[in-house]
């Protein structure tokens, strides 16, 4: 069957890679990205529209246009941002979800693939080898968006037949696109900074452990997801992604061993701590293993060696993004950029 594409907040972190990775295996022509802006550049034969997920009108004229047998719902306000900025990130994290949904049901648009976070689970979750199914009390509200809409899901799943796909994905570690508002981004940072200063502050103390995934390894769960036989999948809500868990400290040590004179200090007080400090330590993900056959590929070493060699070898790129960030207000510090996507 032919299928056409639509991936909404095609611009952010997790959207711009996976948006590349489905034009290459269904073409550029099946693949229509979309988000609130144009992005930075297009390439030849690349589709974009310009749409918000909250006018409903416009994205079912989107959808009227295109007719997708798949849509990815990317547009997101992450943790960081969504504590700044509570009834956006509820309104753009639940309404756009709920736009998305209904409209698939009005137009018989099966597919779907939306993305949970490890930000599900709150401080009485169990920390290690925190299991699929287990108390969920999540603090922060990017958290209680993403659990309403794991339950909303399922529910759309139930009730009318959708075949919606999910992952709580962990902090997502790229070189090609910076991530926007998230309590795992220091991972990311670390990288640009140890190349353009040979130092980076942590706004999160060194044994905070997060589960962490290098992009590819991210794209590539995404797309055995959405590839998996329906009948295989047992969890409608999202599937558990257990990644690589490690602490700011463990990173620096990695950094270390490639860039010697790297020096990594912490700062005290940023309010990302708290969230940190209430998301787990380590994920448990079995049931992705047994019902779509579930392998990470890199480690701590492997993203630290692929993030270095990247950075390096596209030094235009990562100044750009950095240049970009530091006007941003992304770097370590109370101020974060005000609307992103996952
Ligand atoms: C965040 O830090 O908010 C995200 C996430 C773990 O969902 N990267």
């Amino acid at each position: 069957m032919k299928e056409t594409i639509i991936i909404l907040g095609a611009n952010g972190q997790i959207g711009s890679e996976l948006a590349l990775a489905l034009r290459n295996k269904f073409g550029k022509e099946n693949v229509i990205t979309s988000d609130i802006r144009p992005p930075q550049q297009l390439e030849e034969g690349d589709i974009f529209e310009t749409a918000n997920v909250l006018d409903k009108n416009l994205l079912k004229e989107l959808f009227l246009k295109y007719k997708p047998t798949q849509i990815y719902l990317l547009a997101a306000m992450l943790s960081a941002t969504g504590e700044q900025y509570p009834q956006k990130a509820w309104d753009l994290n639940m309404n756009g979800l709920l736009n998305v949904l209904d409209l698939a049901v009005e137009l018989g648009i099966k597919k779907i693939f939306w993305p949970s976070s490890i930000a599900v689970f709150g401080p009485h979750s169990p920390k290690i080898d925190t299991p699929q199914y287990c108390v969920m009390d999540p603090n922060s509200i990017y958290g209680i968006s993403k659990l309403s809409g794991e339950r909303l899901v399922e529910y759309y799943h139930a009730k009318y037949g959708l075949d919606i796909r999910s992952i709580r994905y962990p902090g997502i570690i790229s070189w090609k696109t910076a991530p926007g508002g998230g309590t795992t981004d220091y991972a990311v940072h670390i990288f640009f900074e140890a190349l353009a200063k040979g130092a980076y502050t942590s706004f999160l103390s060194e044994n905070t452990a997060l589960p962490m995934m290098y992009m590819d390894d991210a794209v590539r769960a995404t797309i055995e997801l959405m590839d998996a036989p329906a009948e295989n999948l047992t969890i409608r809500s999202s599937y558990n992604l257990a990644g690589i868990s490690f602490t700011p400290t463990e990173i620096a040590q990695e950094i270390k061993k490639i860039l010697p004179n790297f020096d990594m200090s912490y700062a005290d007080g940023d309010p990302r701590q708290a969230i940190a400090d209430s998301w787990p330590k380590s994920i448990n993900d079995e049931y992705a293993q047994k019902d779509w056959n579930w392998k990470l590929e890199y480690n701590l070493e492997d993203l630290t060696r692929e993030m270095i060699e990247n950075l390096k070898t596209n030094k235009q790129q990562w100044v750009e993004l950095l240049n970009l960030e530091r006007k941003e207000n992304l770097s370590a510090g109370p101020k974060w950029r005000s609307n992103s996507h996952v």
